[in-house]
Formats: structure tokens, sequence, C-alpha cells
């Protein structure tokens, strides 16, 4: 058994744990990140794709932004197609901001890239088995101990069962629905967000890249891969979107999402602290979860480097349940029969109150709820 010491020992190389390491390696912590799978499996994982402002404001103070700024794009609008109606919002303009549009498998190949350029790249292929009394973690052949135990190990990770289970509460719920999540290539870039209500049930498609997009079909609940051959999918995407804007082409990737959200508290136990997807889950409807992770990461470093760690739990919570709070608000309205949904929809895309807090809820741009809550 070989045994190591680090100041900071980090679980999972997504974006959580990378910004962590970067922001206090740059300051001269040492800190270690722990990665279960081999660096090609986490530089090729395609997920999420919309940054807020202010996540890209964190980026661009840890050095971290370059290669975004120079290659992602900008966005400000979205689009409701509900029951023949297409009702357009620019929610830059009214009162929000814009969206970037960078690839969250190409952001996770610039903060291993800085990493190894700063002489710290992450371990990978190292599969943490357990953590022991909040500060030591465990591997097959390797004991890591640790001042600080820092789980960015994402929705399926161990750290957070290191919390005592007296002490441990998790939130959680379960959609009676769940989302076929596509990734596939356009001969036109998706432009914005569009959220389409049908009622064969709800469809989505958001920009990634100006040569994939990303698409979303609500299936039903407990649906696997098998039920959705590629036939079927394109099908339904044509159904229930206007593919021709884009055209339609290879599919590469078809899952399932588990249409589930789950919170676990206490973010901190003593020197064991949870970040990103590990402390919360968010079903991908409000575009949070990257976002969040980062957040969380940024508050985390200056709490280690500056203030100490009391207020962290309580600071990320509060932004969590802003964010969970208006993922929910949005997946209830996207799930509602067309017919029905349409009045509050352009109660919705009208400027005026509704419409902006929508705007500023959706890019990060409010820090506290609007008492002009839109409705769903
Ligand atoms: P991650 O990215 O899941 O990284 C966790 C890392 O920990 C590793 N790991 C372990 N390592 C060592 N030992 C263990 N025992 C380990 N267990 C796990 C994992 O291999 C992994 O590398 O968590 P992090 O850093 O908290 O980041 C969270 C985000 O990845 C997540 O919130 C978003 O991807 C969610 N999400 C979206 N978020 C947005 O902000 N906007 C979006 O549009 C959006 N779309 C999405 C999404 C998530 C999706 N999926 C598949 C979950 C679309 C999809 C399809």
């Amino acid at each position: 058994m070989r045994r190591l010491r680090t100041q900071v020992g980090i679980v999972g190389a997504g974006p959580a744990g990378l910004v962590l390491a970067h922001a206090l390696g740059r300051a001269g912590v040492d800190c270690l990140v722990l990665e279960r799978h081999s660096r090609a499996r986490v530089e090729a994982r395609a997920r999420a794709g919309l940054l807020e402002e202010r996540t890209v404001a964190h980026l661009r103070r840890h050095g971290l932004a370059g290669r975004l700024l120079a290659e992602g794009t900008r966005h400000g609008w979205c689009e409701f197609l509900c029951a023949g109606h297409r009702l357009r919002m620019d929610y830059a303009a009214l009162g929000g901001a814009e969206h970037w549009v960078y690839p969250q498998h190409w952001l996770v190949r610039d903060l291993i890239a800085a990493l190894e350029t700063a002489g710290r790249p992450p371990r990978f292929g190292v599969p943490v088995l357990a953590v022991e009394e909040r500060r030591r973690i465990r591997c097959d052949g390797l004991e890591l101990d640790c001042e600080y135990v820092i789980g960015c190990d994402g929705a399926r990770g161990v750290t957070r069962r290191a919390l005592p289970a007296g002490l441990r509460r998790e939130t959680t719920r379960r959609y009676p629905y769940d989302w076929v999540a596509v990734l596939a290539e356009v001969a036109r870039p998706v432009g914005g967000v569009l959220y389409a209500l049908h009622e064969r049930g709800f469809a989505g498609m958001m920009p990634r890249t100006p040569a994939i997009g990303r698409f979303y079909l609500q299936c039903a609940a407990g649906d696997t891969p098998a039920d959705w051959p590629g036939p079927r999918v394109r099908a339904e995407l044509a159904l229930r979107l206007p593919l021709a804007e884009v055209g339609l082409g290879a599919l590469h990737e078809v899952r399932i999402l588990r249409m589930h959200s789950r919170i676990t508290r206490p973010f901190r136990h003593g020197r064991l602290v949870l970040a990103g997807d590990a402390a919360h889950v968010l079903t991908p409807s409000g575009a949070k979860g990257m976002n969040l992770a980062i957040a969380d990461a940024t508050d985390l470093a200056d709490s280690l480097l500056h203030g100490g760690l009391d207020g962290y739990g309580r600071r990320r919570l509060a932004a969590v349940r802003r964010a969970q709070d208006f993922s929910e608000r949005l997946l209830r309205l996207l799930h509602r029969p067309p017919d029905e949904a349409l009045p509050d929809l352009r109660l919705l895309t009208a400027p005026g109150p509704h419409a902006t807090a929508f705007a500023r809820e959706f890019t990060g741009t409010s820090e506290e709820t609007d008492d002009a809550q839109w409705r769903a």
C-alpha cells in the first residue's frame, strides 16, 4: 500500500474538481485530483454547453477562459413552440445576459491542459473506494492523507457517503417521465434554445458547436436506449421540432436521462466538503448544473484561501435552491399540455415583469428570486 500526503485531496476531474485544483494550485496550495476514468474518456464526455456570464467571469479570473472566449459563441434568446405558435424571448435584451455556448468536454480539455502546463495533472484511472475519517482517501493500493477532502465526484460518486449516516440528509425528486438525450450533426448551427411543447411530449433543441446540436425528447419513465432506436428518435424529433431549420445529420449519441433531482446536505462536515453534482443534481432543463459546479469550486477556493469554510454550505445551498426552483418551474411549464400552457407562455414572453424575472433567473443575473416571479 502506497501512502501519500497532500493538503487538499480532490476526488473527480469534472468541471468542479478541475477548476478548484487550478485555483488552489495557482495560489501555492498542494493538491491532487484523483479521477476514476481515463483522460480520453473524461475529455470525450459531451454534456452541458451553456455557460452563464458569471461562470465565464469566474473562469476568466482564474486564467481559464482563453479558448472559450476565442471559440465560444454567444446567444441571448430562446423560443417556445406551442400549439402552432412560436413565442420568442430575447432574454438578454429583457434584463438578463447572453449565454456562452461552449461544450463541457472542450472546457474539461482546457482545464486538464492548464493543470498539466502547471505541472499538476490529475491522476487518471484511479477510482476512489472510500473516504475514511473525513481525511483519508482510499484507493486500490493507495492511501492519500489530506488536510481537506473535497468530493467533486459527481452524481454517482462515493464521497457523499462519507457524511455520517445520522447527519446526511438527501432530498430527492423523481419526475414521472424521462428524457431521451441526443447529440447529432446539424448542417446549420442551432441558433438558440428551442423548447417545444407538443401533444406527444416535450422536445428541446440546443446549440453546442456549429456542427453539433443537443436534442431532448420526453419519453416514458423507465424507457431504455433499446426503446429508442435511431429511426424512432429521428421520426419523433421530426414530429416535435422544426428540424428543417438545422438539417439533422448523423446521430452521435442517444441516451436516457433519468429525470430526477437530489440535494445532499450538509455540503460540509469538518474537513470533508462536497461540490458540484456530488452535492446537488438538477435536471438539465434550466442549464444550471455545470454553472453551479464551477460556482461551488470558485467559492470553495476563495473560502479555503481567504476566509475559512464557514458560510460555504449556507451560500451554496441558497444558490442551489434558487437554481432548482427555476429548473423545476421551467420543467413544469414544458410538460404541460400545449393548449393549457399557451396563455402562460404568452404572458411569460411578453415584455414585462414575468419576462424580466425569467430572463434574470435563466442567466443567473438575479441573485435573489425576483418579486414578480413568472408563473408556470
Ligand atoms: P462531473 O462532471 O460528473 O465530474 C465528476 C467526476 O468524478 C469522477 N468520479 C470519480 N473519480 C474517482 N473516484 C470515484 N469513486 C469517482 N466517482 C466519480 C467522474 O468520473 C467524473 O469525472 O461533476 P461536476 O464536476 O460536479 O460537474 C457537474 C456537471 O458535469 C453537470 O452538472 C452537468 O453536466 C449537468 N448538465 C448540464 N449542466 C448545465 O449547466 N447545462 C447543461 O446544458 C447541461 N446539460 C448535463 C447536461 C448533464 C448531462 N448528463 C449526462 C448528466 C446534459 C446531460 C446529458
